[in-house]
């Protein structure tokens, strides 16, 4: 088809806010909506596929400020540095067409343009935000976002305040807002739109402050600089800016808008709600869709830095291969419904779904043509008994792969495939290649049989080339099926393999994996990153009481030579330490530090003790004094320095 009759197709993420690394739950929405832009790809459209970042905001600023870094430093760090965003999707394997960051100059520009002709046509105007006002954190707060009536980040009195701020007609837009949603599937599934209507739509759509005057990363309003453009009015546009809408950094606007927006369901009232109603406001065409998809939850609750539940998508990719990751990803979950993540389920879809079924349809497969034909398959063929079947199911896979797919029902799409897989090894079973092969008269039939098994693999991998990009490749490559028989046409028609193709047999493609150790170093890994994301050092309470001068002074501080050390019996914590304190007579101390030390490594060491505290019984060993020593916590484990001082200080120095 000549590129210019090409229907075209235009399909977004959520613009991710680079104020943390991103996690699975990022993963799994780019990598379905790099699944669908892959599959209007292979369907030969003239596909648009858009991620980026949105960079502005309160929360942005603050986490700048906390690293000691501008906030611009701040986000390029984590969309450019290393395994920073790009890096993610580099590697994940998504085949964005563009990337929009908020802060690109051509985006600032146009957001200002926007905000203008909205002002302009009095969709936007000024106002009074009144609301609960935190000084020392000079923030404004709803009165629902109040913790017990306090501010709840520092949890200290509001006030009662008012500033200027700019507002944006939203009302006005209600009634038709409520009847896109309700009498068109532009929101989808369908599902949510009794949420939206019920809890944002009814109960009355007021107008949204749309500036801000606290804080100062973001777009400032060109007509009054003190303010700067509400952050989610800023991201909205991204997905019109990114095409030219309002500048000239691109010129495809009119080629590809209006779209698709993919959105967690999080986020669904920002496009089903604000986003149109910007849209009737500068008179453009709304969304095709907003598909609002669930969320990846792990023991039923939503990832959250917070919690240390994030699951790191370089550490899976890396260790099952991001072909596998994404498969699992899109496979396992229902697209518009919440799914349960487990270590477990991703290894056991592996190992079932691609290992089993699909691994080994093709080992099996091309093991044989190379065993039985030397890797090229006859040209005399004879059908019989099961063909039929097979392929009617596999001619009339496309289709239903397509009504699946049309309708963002990947995980349905997948099982579309996976069933023709399955029918195929179960053809393999009723056929019995290996008793064919034992009759020379019967090398047509044992020739039909592969030629159907081939064909079954090139028309289930075409389908699967959107999902795992990669390894659908090495599927073709061993198969023989070239560029011309693994389209989209040719999905869907049997028989278009070359009769003598020849296979290549390489390795597995999908390596069986060993849950019990893959488990074990997930284990592990997990531990080390949860005690990583602890602070380095915490350190004890600083006392609030003081203690007067002469009290202090009472205490007895000594310098101690160790002259034996070693590990109390039928005990795990206690060492006995024999000690010149210059007395002449020995003294012994016991110290609940066996964690921190072996006894050898510390005799001749010279230490510190108080020697004036009474003398106490432990384990039946009396100790006279305490042995001084450094305490703090480190990445959340407990850490002990015993005090040791210059070996010039002679035994019995007094310290003070
Ligand atoms: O909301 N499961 O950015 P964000 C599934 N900047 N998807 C998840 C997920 C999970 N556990 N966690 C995150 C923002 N996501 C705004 C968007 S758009 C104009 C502005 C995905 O970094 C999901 O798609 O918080 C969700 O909507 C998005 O990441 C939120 O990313």
């Amino acid at each position: 088809m000549c590129e210019k009759c090409k229907d075209t197709f235009y399909i977004t993420t959520p613009i991710y806010y680079p104020s943390d690394k991103l996690h699975i739950g990022h993963a799994y929405c780019t990598v379905a909506t790099d699944a669908i832009a892959r599959y209007h790809r292979l369907k030969g459209e003239d596909v648009m596929f858009l991620t980026g970042t949105d960079e502005h905001g309160q929360k942005i600023e603050e986490k700048a400020k906390a690293a000691g870094v501008t906030p611009q430093e701040f986000v390029d760090n984590i969309v450019t540095g290393p395994k920073g965003i790009l890096d993610l999707w580099k590697l994940m394997n998504i085949s964005n067409d563009r990337f929009i960051r908020t802060t690109d100059d051509y985006h600032v520009a146009a957001v200002q343009r926007i905000f203008k002709k909205m002002y302009d046509s009095g969709d936007i105007y000024k106002g009074t935000y009144k609301g609960k006002y935190c000084t020392p954190c000079e923030s404004f707060w709803t009165e629902s976002q109040l913790k017990d009536g306090c501010c709840p980040d520092c949890g200290r009195p509001v006030v009662d305040a008012e500033e200027e701020a700019y507002f944006f007609r939203l009302s006005k837009y209600a009634s038709r807002i409520r009847d896109l949603l309700v009498n068109t599937d532009f929101l989808q599934p369908k599902s949510r739109v009794n949420e939206m209507v019920k809890n944002f739509i009814d109960p009355g759509l007021e107008d949204l402050c749309v500036s801000r005057t606290s804080f100062t990363w973001g777009i400032p309003v060109t007509f009054d600089p003190k303010h700067v453009v509400y952050v989610w009015l800023d991201a909205l546009t991204n997905y019109i800016t990114a095409l030219g809408y309002e500048n000239d950094r691109y010129h495809d606007y009119k080629k590809y808008w209006p779209g698709i927006n993919i959105v967690g369901k999080e986020i669904v009232r920002f496009h089903s709600i604000i986003w149109p109603a910007m849209l009737m406001s500068l008179g453009e065409p709304l969304p095709k869709h907003v598909y609002g998809h669930g969320w990846l939850v792990i023991d039923g609750g939503k990832m959250s830095k917070s919690k240390g539940n994030v699951v790191d998508p370089y550490v899976l990719a890396e260790m099952f291969g991001v072909d596998a990751l994404r498969f699992f990803l899109l496979r396992t979950f229902p697209f518009g419904s919440d799914g349960n993540f487990s270590n477990e389920l991703l290894i056991n879809t592996i190992n079932i779904d691609l290992a089993n079924d699909l691994g080994n349809l093709v080992s099996r497969t091309t093991a044989m043509v190379e065993k039985y034909f030397g890797g090229t398959l006859p040209a005399e063929k004879q059908a019989g008994e099961f063909d039929d079947d097979l392929i009617a199911m596999l001619s009339g896979l496309r289709g239903r792969y397509m009504d699946q797919m049309e309708k963002f029902q990947l995980q349905n799409g997948l099982d579309e495939v996976f069933k023709c897989i399955q029918r195929a090894n179960k053809y393999i079973d009723e056929t019995m290649p290996w008793a064919l092969a034992k009759d020379e008269a019967k090398k047509p039939r044992l020739a039909a049989v592969l030629y159907n098994l081939l064909e079954s693999v090139r028309i289930c991998t075409t389908l699967l080339l959107p999902f795992m990009p990669e390894s659908c490749a090495k599927i073709f490559a061993q198969i023989g099926a070239g560029a011309d028989v693994t389209t989209w046409d040719a999905a869907g028609k049997w028989g278009v393999l070359p009769q003598t193709v020849t296979v290549h047999k390489g390795e597995a493609i999908f390596p069986r994996i060993d849950a019990q150790a893959a488990l074990a170093q997930l284990d592990a890994l997990h531990e080390a990153q949860k005690k990583a994301a602890l602070p380095a050092v915490e350190l004890e309470p600083y006392a609030e009481e003081t203690v007067d001068f002469d009290t202090f002074c009472k205490s007895d501080f000594r310098a101690v030579k160790v002259k034996a050390c070693e590990a109390v019996k039928k005990s795990d914590k206690l060492l006995k330490f024999t000690l010149d304190d210059g007395t002449g007579t020995d003294r012994q101390i016991l110290s609940g530090i066996h964690k921190f030390y072996e006894p050898e490594a510390l005799v001749g060491k010279t230490l510190v003790a108080i020697v004036n505290l009474p003398p106490r019984k432990m384990m039946g060993l009396e100790s006279c004094g305490m042995l001084l020593s450094a305490v703090h916590t480190e990445h959340g484990e407990e850490k002990l320095n015993l005090i040791m001082v210059d070996d010039k200080i002679p035994a019995g120095a007094k310290l003070c």
